[in-house]
């Protein structure tokens, strides 16, 4: 009997043992209880820039990730003059349509982007020579989109990358037509249009003492032009090394400054070599590939893991730092898979520049900077 009684026990305690075990294992594969967007809930939105693909939900891992760590969306392309106006009078709201859907099911902040940008126009504006008729197609393209949404798109990029890198104003098709003035005229149409939307000045390079003060000019013009400007939107496309967090710290000091809200609408850090010193995102650079240039085709080794993940953690304890300060960090691109940093500025390489890997894995990156919020 004793024996049995004793078998009965040692019995017991194995299986205890081996479901204690089960648990362990479980709990460590099991996604976080709570999301980035959770996490950081106190301080700032947590947003991603999606495609045409995420706005259709084809990728049902990328839909959940989507809905369980993000509290923001900007559409990456699809709301981009060519798309969204490629004729004369002709708009395609099909797929803007379907993002504004998608972002209200999932009781998101919406970001429209971008209502005036040189790049990705359609090309029947760039024909336009006349000064007059191309002040009617701005008016028109702002009004007739922004009305569109009226109510329904949080926050608009109303001027994408308006500045050169020492400060100047771009001389794009938009400033050689219309002077100086369109950018007043832009933001002054899109808030006559959606009073509540909230309306950005967004551009890369924000951090550069001498962007930064051109940017100040900028705002401080429209300001006096009695335009409403709400925030600044800095793009940061980085890297490992680069920016430095001090100058990251001066812009966002002196863009609070001038009154307006300031946020990191495109966060990435790229992973690979850069021999060109290349900053920021202007999309007409691109090179010649090599193996040297792409140097982790299969995955990214732990060590330059862990360089990424301090990385990330220095930039989010910036942004700790700043929270009153920062409305917003919305990274661009939900996976390495879809940033493109895959392809630029060299195509087709393999890149590593976000928070979850390709196959929505949390990286260390992630663990970096949610430890900053368990501490
Ligand atoms: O991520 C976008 C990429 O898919 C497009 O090919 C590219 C074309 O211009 O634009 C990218 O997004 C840009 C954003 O709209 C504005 N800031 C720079 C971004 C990276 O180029």
């Amino acid at each position: 009997m004793i024996y049995i009684v004793r078998l009965f026990i040692i019995v017991l305690i194995a299986m205890l043992m081996h479901g204690c075990s089960q648990g362990d294992r479980a709990s460590v594969s099991q996604p976080p209880s709570q999301g980035l967007k959770e996490i950081f809930q106190e301080d700032f939105l947590i947003g991603a820039a999606i495609s045409k693909m995420h706005i259709e939900e084809s990728d049902a891992e990328a839909a959940s990730v989507i809905e369980a760590e993000f509290s923001s969306l900007t559409p990456e392309n699809e709301m981009k003059w060519m798309y969204i106006h490629p004729g004369v009078d002709s708009f395609y709201f099909d797929v803007s349509d379907q993002y504004l859907a998608l972002a209200e099911k999932l009781d998101m902040h919406v970001v429209g982007h971008a209502l005036v940008w040189h790049s990705q126009l359609a090309e029947w504006v760039e024909e336009v020579k006349d000064s007059a008729e191309m002040a009617r197609h701005f008016e028109h393209h702002i009004n007739t989109i922004v009305s569109r949404y009226k109510g329904r798109i949080d926050s608009w990029d109303v001027v994408n990358e308006a500045l050169n890198e020492d400060g100047s104003l771009r001389e794009s098709h938009f400033y050689e037509l219309m002077g100086e003035n369109y950018l007043e005229h832009a933001f002054k149409l899109a808030a006559a249009a959606d009073p509540s939307a909230e309306l950005v000045y967004n551009d890369y390079n924000m951090w550069k003492p001498e962007k930064r003060a051109g940017a100040i000019r900028m705002v401080k013009r429209l300001q006096e032009s009695g335009a409403k400007i709400d925030a600044i939107g800095m793009q940061a496309h980085w890297s490992l090394v680069g920016p430095e967090i001090e100058d990251i710290e001066a812009s966002i000091l002196a863009y609070a400054a001038l009154g307006v809200k300031v946020m990191f609408t495109e966060l990435d850090v790229t992973a690979l070599p850069n021999p060109w010193d290349l900053e920021g995102a202007e999309v007409s650079q691109n090179f010649e590939g090599s193996p040297y240039m792409n140097p982790y085709p299969e995955s990214l080794p732990d060590s330059m893991q862990l360089k990424l993940a301090e990385r990330y953690e220095d930039i989010f304890r910036l942004f700790l730092k700043h929270s009153d300060k920062i409305s917003r960090v919305t990274f661009w691109g939900v996976n390495d898979g879809h940033s493109w940093l895959n392809n630029w500025p060299i195509k087709n390489r393999v890149n590593y520049p976000l928070l979850f890997d390709r196959a929505f894995q949390r990286k260390k990156a992630y663990d970096a900077v949610t430890k900053l919020k368990r501490k």
